[in-house]
């Protein structure tokens, strides 16, 4: 993996939990432009997270300065359609798409193009005080390729989407807080904030998140009969889960609960 990524399991002083991982995006000196490097780096942590039962929540984030500047303009500069069909950038990402735990985005400074789309991804999306957010891609001549026109579509509107996409602009934290692309905006730092929700969210019952995940991904592009079959499936199925057992047995007998991912 090189160390175009860092990966690295949190202090439980930290988080409360030692089942929460922490992935630094770590190429400073290109504002974590998204080269090959640090894409194949992010696809290896992601798959081998997503293969972790004892990972129950995942933190990414760019550092204190910058989450990522983009896809790596210098490798896209020169190429035409056929070698930017060849690369199959989408690749990179599918591992990070389908994590099964909770995975949040931990924003400080620039989030843009292929940044912000990546930010977009994750579940949950805390911004600190520092952060910007842009889909800028218009001013290079091109369009955002993975997934934001989508994803910012259904998240603000397309009248916001529109704007965004044209023109080019860069919001501040407080306007991406409006247009309803947060979680949470926090002062200060966003990564300190973003491991102490994981480390809660690690305590809580794995199939349930997953369960959750699940219907409200899948199910937000469905027509609503659809939607609400997947939800009452997934329901139904988590009765047959240890943790269910145990969540409902704690609350009755007044104790907190000790989900097992069972
Ligand atoms: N690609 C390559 N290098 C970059 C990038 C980038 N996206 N962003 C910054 N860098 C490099 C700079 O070239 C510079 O390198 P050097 O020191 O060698 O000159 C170094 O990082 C520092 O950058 P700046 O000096 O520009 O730092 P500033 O603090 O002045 O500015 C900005 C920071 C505002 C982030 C500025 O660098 C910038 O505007 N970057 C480009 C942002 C951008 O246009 N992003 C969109 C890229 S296109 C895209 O993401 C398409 C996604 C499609 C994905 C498809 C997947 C399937």
């Amino acid at each position: 993996m090189g160390d175009a990524v860092l990966l690295e399991t949190r202090d439980p002083a930290v988080t409360g939990s030692e089942a929460v991982a922490l992935l630094t995006l770590n190429r400073p000196e290109a504002k974590n432009a998204l080269n090959l490097e640090l894409r194949q780096a992010l696809a290896e942590a992601a798959a081998r997270l997503g293969g972790d039962g004892s990972v129950r929540a995942i933190v990414i984030t760019g550092g204190p300065e910058v989450f990522a500047a983009g896809a790596d303009i210098r490798l896209l500069a020169e190429k035409t359609a056929a070698e930017v069909k060849e690369l199959a950038l989408e690749r990179y990402w599918k591992a990070m798409g389908e994590l099964p735990q909770p995975v949040i985005a931990a924003v400080n400074g620039y989030a843009l193009g292929g940044g912000c789309e990546l930010a977009l991804m994750a579940d949950l999306l805390v911004a600190g005080e520092s952060a910007q957010f842009g889909l800028p891609e218009v001013r290079l001549g091109i369009m955002p390729g993975a997934g934001g026109t989508q994803r910012l579509v259904r998240l603000a509107g397309k009248a916001r989407a529109l704007r965004l996409t044209l023109t080019g602009e860069i919001i501040d934290a407080r306007t991406a807080e409006d247009w309803g692309l947060l979680s949470w905006r926090v002062e200060g730092d966003a990564t300190a904030f973003a491991l102490e929700l994981a480390g809660k969210l690690a305590k809580g019952a794995p199939k349930a998140q997953r369960a959750i995940k699940s219907a409200i991904l899948a199910g937000a592009d469905l027509p609503i009969e659809g939607a609400l079959a997947i939800e009452r499936s997934l329901f139904q199925s988590l009765f047959d889960t240890a943790d269910q057992k145990e969540g409902m047995a704690a609350f009755l007998e007044k104790r907190k609960p000790a989900f097992k991912g069972e």
